[in-house]
Formats: C-alpha cells, structure tokens, sequence
C-alpha cells in the first residue's frame, strides 16, 4: 500500500472504524440529519449528530461522520461561535501630531487546550486562546502592539504587513526570550485581510502549535473615493457596516502526535464545532468572512460553500472582487482572503461549508450555516 494512503487510513481510524470505505456519503448523511433537527426534530438529530442513545451505535458512529462527544469550551477559555464576531480592536488614543495611535497587548501563554472531545494538545497561546485574538484597526492609523512572553521558549509577532525590518518580528528583530517584552510599532496598511504569526525557529512548530492569528486592517472610506460605498461596509462600527454578518474564521490542524502530519482539522480550532452548533445567518442580510488558512504540514486549504456561490477578494487589498461567482477557492499556508455571499433568495435550512479535501473534512473541518428569517 502506498506511504500516503497508509497514512490516511491510520488518520480516519482515529474517529471511528469505517469511516475510510464511505466516504462522501457520510457527509451527506450529517446534512440529513441537521435538516432533521431543522425540521423540529431536535432530540433525534441532537443526539444522532451526538451518536446518542436513540440512534443506534453502529449508526451513529458511520453515519453522523462527525466527532462523537463535546469538547468544554469553558476549560478552554474560548468559545468558536464567540470567536467569530470576537475582534479586538485595542484602544484608541491621540498622537501629538493628531494621528490616531491604536495599541495591543499580547501575552504568550503555553496551555492545554481540548480540540476534539478528549483530545488535549500543549498548545504555545496568544491571550490564552487558539487562534490569537482576530486583530483589527483602520488604515491609516498608527499601531502599537506590546507583546510579553510568559512562555518557556522564544517567541515573536510577525506581522504580515509594511514596516520597517526591526518591527518584523524574525530572530535578531522582534524575537524575544521567556519573561521579556516588545513593542511591535508600524502604521496600519495596507487594508486588507492579513494575518500575523510567531516567527521564531524551528518556524513550522511554532506556527502549528498555534500562534497565529488573523490581522485585519479596514480601509479609511476617504481615502477610497471611486469605491466609497464598500469601503464603508467594511469599516467595523459604521452603519454601513452594521448590516453585514462578519466572521473571523482561521482555518487551522493539529498534529497531535508530533510525527509532522495532522490528525485533526478544523475553522477556528475545534474539530467539527460549527456541525455541531450551526452558525446563525439571517437570510436578508450579506455575509462577509476572513479567512486565513493556518495549516502547517499540508501545502494547501480549501474553504467551499454549498448550495451558493460566492465573491472573493484575494488578501482582501481590493474593494472590487479578484474572483466572482465561484464555490471554492484555495489557499496555501498564510494565504487569506475576504469571502461575500448572501443567502436572501434561498428557504431556511441547514447550508454546510467544508474543506472541499473529504479527509481534512472528516477530520474536523466541516461545518454548518443555519440560515433563518430573522435572527433572535
Ligand atoms: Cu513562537
């Protein structure tokens, strides 16, 4: 048999005997069953999705093709539906020159977080939590963003942006020891959807252990006049902006054997969390995702919608779309980009998103829009 499917047989076993010989189908079987719960069913889809008492065990375990069980958001100290819409934005102060000055502050944390039900990894943290908290500024504006290690190792912010060589955040610039502090300081551009990452070596490990995070820089609607209207709807806090359904989404894996290939995979960290708790859409009103793929072992990521397509605005530096109408698109390792639909002309139900590799799929990324009339 050859290496890679050997490989990939020892992955799927980890979520159940059988999973390997069905396949897609599998995944379609969990859409029944969510529309089920949609249809007012709750208790049988729950507990099927759950692998419950009233869903037969052999069923349960092929069919849901989800991980079985809960994980405790609460121990871990983040919640993946919070994280969503959970943009920190820093304060905001005066400059003598007028300029607006925003700062951060990032504490590295080392911590055992659960990313499936039972599965603990010794996770390297931002704030304490996987991804680093979903940064967000305006164009324009001057940054500041304190760092302080209260890790055992090495550790640095490397911000994917435009600034200066000692503000990047690499060994000899920005890469600080355990107890010691620094402050990253450049002006916020260029707008876009980007990301930031700890840059210190061995560069693979501390990535995958989960120091990144996405970084997020609105553009000034002045400066942007041919395209005023969009730059408002991106701008956090503007009424313009206040009728999309923005989502910080970071798609992420963990190898938790430390053999330098994955055995889960996920969007924001948690094997399969929004299959298990759907994401609320209002149908008549667009949404608007940032996503960034931070899988280290795997060239490539892939983020597909079903049922609809999609505007995509590569690295999110433009206000006109670098790819229309499509279903999918892929990134490679720190690639991200700005994802629009809407869901106004379709009925209510259950609309899943995946990575469109069926492996990293079952594995744990794979998840759920529920989109309704009106949110409550
Ligand atoms: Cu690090």
């Amino acid at each position: 048999m050859l290496k890679w499917a050997q490989t990939a047989l020892s992955r799927r076993s980890l979520l159940g005997g059988g999973i390997a010989t069905l396949g897609a189908t599998s995944i379609c079987s969990v859409n029944a069953a969510a529309q089920q719960a949609h249809s007012g069913d709750h208790g049988a889809a729950a507990s099927a999705m759950k692998g419950g008492d009233s869903a037969p065990a052999h069923h349960s375990a092929h069919g849901a093709m989800i991980t079985v069980g809960n994980v405790d958001n609460e121990r871990n100290g983040f919640h993946p539906t919070q994280m969503l819409t959970d943009w920190y934005t820093g304060s905001l102060s005066e400059l003598p020159d007028g300029r607006k000055l925003r700062s951060f502050e990032i504490t590295v944390e080392e911590k055992e977080i659960e990313i499936a039900p039972g599965v603990m990894f010794p996770a390297w943290t931002y704030n304490g939590r996987v991804p680093g908290p979903a940064l967000r500024a305006t164009e324009g504006e001057r940054l500041s963003i304190k760092l302080i290690n209260n890790g055992s190792h090495p550790h640095s912010l490397h911000f994917h942006g435009i600034h200066a060589a000692r503000m990047d955040g690499v060994p000899g610039a920005g890469v600080i020891g355990p107890g010691e502090e620094f402050v990253y300081e450049f002006d916020a551009k260029p707008f876009g959807c980007h990301l930031y990452h700890c840059h210190a070596l061995p560069l693979a490990r501390h990535i995958h252990k989960g120091m990144y995070g996405l970084f997020v820089i609105d553009p000034d609607p002045t400066r942007h006049p041919d395209h005023i209207e969009v730059a408002k709807s991106r701008l956090l806090g503007s009424p313009e902006n206040a009728r999309w359904q923005e989502m910080a989404m970071v798609m992420n894996a963990f190898d938790t054997n430390f053999d330098g290939e994955n055995e889960f995979y996920a969007c924001n960290t948690v094997a399969h969390c929004y299959a298990k708790e759907p994401i609320k859409v209002a149908k008549g009103r667009p949404v608007r995702i940032y996503l960034v793929n931070l899988v280290e072992f795997d060239p490539i990521n892939s983020f597909h919608l079903h049922a609809n397509f999609f505007d995509y605005y590569d690295q999110g530096t433009t206000l006109t779309p670098t790819l229309k109408t499509v279903d999918l698109i892929t990134q490679c390792q720190a690639q991200r980009g700005i994802i629009e639909f809407t869901f106004e002309e379709h009925e209510p139900g259950l609309y899943m998103f995946h990575a469109h590799q069926s492996e990293f799929a079952e594995l744990g990324w794979m998840g759920m829009f529920d989109v309704v009339e009106t949110l409550s």
